[in-house]
Parts: structure tokens; sequence; C-alpha cells
């Protein structure tokens, strides 16, 4: 080993650092393209009709909708983010823009006490999230991918990205976020997968748990 490796300590850096995602988590590997998958069938006629809602244990008790004109008019940000599905595909370095999930939280923060989110898609398609999931600086709805508008089979109009945890932890057409006070279970999570869906801990199965 020469003085050069030695001083190299970039290089020890790089291997820890979760986020520049040149690694992938355990038991994952890298997709040929771009797969769309999904259950049930893809909403088509939304764009101007389409809107937010907050709702559940919101800090003032009222729920809060954001039309697609007021979604638009908010601040917005870049992530760079992977996308691993549970079923041991990952689709490698995105850059995800939209509005960072924080910005929605802090317009209509929750209830002291409402630490569980759950977020909600078109046909009732439903993820449960910790609340400091959702609150992750690199969880973003997105409206683009690499630059590009998202096409309606990935989930146009906007999508949740959250690119730490398992890919159904992120809907497609996503439509609401409710906060809760206890911890619920979406979809997939009823349906045997894991309720944190943490891919670096391989947290697959509720089994798991
Ligand atoms: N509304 C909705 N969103 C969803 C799903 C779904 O079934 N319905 N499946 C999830 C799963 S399991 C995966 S792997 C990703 C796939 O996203 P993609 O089709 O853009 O690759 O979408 C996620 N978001
Ligand atoms: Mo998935």
């Amino acid at each position: 080993m020469g003085a050069g490796s030695d001083s190299a300590s970039g290089c020890q850096d790089r291997r820890v650092n979760h986020a520049d995602d040149r690694a992938l988590p355990p038991g994952q590997r890298p997709a040929a393209g771009w797969p769309v998958l999904h259950y049930g069938p893809v909403p088509h006629d939304r764009g101007q009709r389409w809107d937010l809602r907050v709702t559940g244990a919101t800090e003032d008790g009222l729920e809060h909708v954001l039309d697609t004109a007021q979604f638009a008019a908010l601040p917005r940000t870049d992530v760079q983010g992977d996308l691993h599905c549970v079923t041991r595909w990952s689709v490698p370095d995105n850059r995800w823009s939209g509005v960072a999930a924080r910005t929605l939280i802090d317009l209509f923060p929750p209830a002291p006490g409402a630490d569980y989110v759950m977020v909600w898609a078109e046909y009732g398609y439903s993820a449960n999230l910790r609340l400091e999931d959702l609150a992750s600086p690199r969880t973003v709805l997105a409206t683009h991918h690499d630059g590009e508008p998202l096409t309606p089979e990935h989930g146009w109009p906007v999508r949740l990205v959250v690119p730490h945890l398992y890919a159904y932890k992120g809907p497609k057409w996503l439509r609401g976020v409710e906060y809760l006070t206890e911890p619920g279970r979406g979809f997939w999570e009823q349906r045997g997968y894991h309720a944190s869906g943490d891919a670096w801990r391989e947290e697959r199965w509720s089994y798991q748990e």
C-alpha cells in the first residue's frame, strides 16, 4: 500500500456515504431500464382536476386542500435518489424534481403526538410512514424525473419518493397525506410487507417487524 492510498481519505468516506447511492442496498440489483409496476389501473384523466388533501390530526384540526395551481406555486427542490422495489430491482441515480415533503408539513403541520402518516393515492392505494420518514430532507413530492414530467405510468401528476425506503412507500398518483396518532398499515403493509420498509436495513416482510 503506497502513501497515495493512505492519504486518500475521500475514498474511505465514499464507502460509508449512502447519500451518493453508488452502492445498492442488500439484496438489490439494477433493473434493465425503468420498469412500470403497480397494482390496478393507471389514471389518465386527472390534470387540472387533481388536488392534494392534508387530513387527519392536523395542528389546527382542519382539512387542507391544495389545487393544481396552489401546488405548482410551492417552492421546488431537486433530489438525487434510487428507486428500490422490494421485489429486488432498483433504478439507481434518479433526479426527482418537485416539492419537498417537508415544505408541505411546514405549511400544514401535524398536531403534537401525530407521529405517523398514511399517504393516499388514486383508487385508494395507501402507504403508512413514520412522520420522520416523510419529513426526511430527501423525501419529495415529485412531478419530474431526470428533467422530464412524469408519465402517467410513473405517477403523473405527482408521486411520493422516499429514497431510503422501498418504493411501495412511495405512491404514484398521490392525492393525500393523513396525519395519525397511531401507526396504520397501508396497502402492501396489510399484505405481508414491512411497516417501516427501510431498504438499507432490508426490512422487506412483516414477519421481520
Ligand atoms: N398508486 C400506487 N403507487 C405505487 C404502487 C401501486 O401499486 N400503486 N406500487 C409501488 C411499487 S411496489 C413500486 S416498485 C413502484 C414502482 O414505480 P414505477 O412503476 O415508477 O417503477 O411504485 C410504487 N407506487
Ligand atoms: Mo415494488
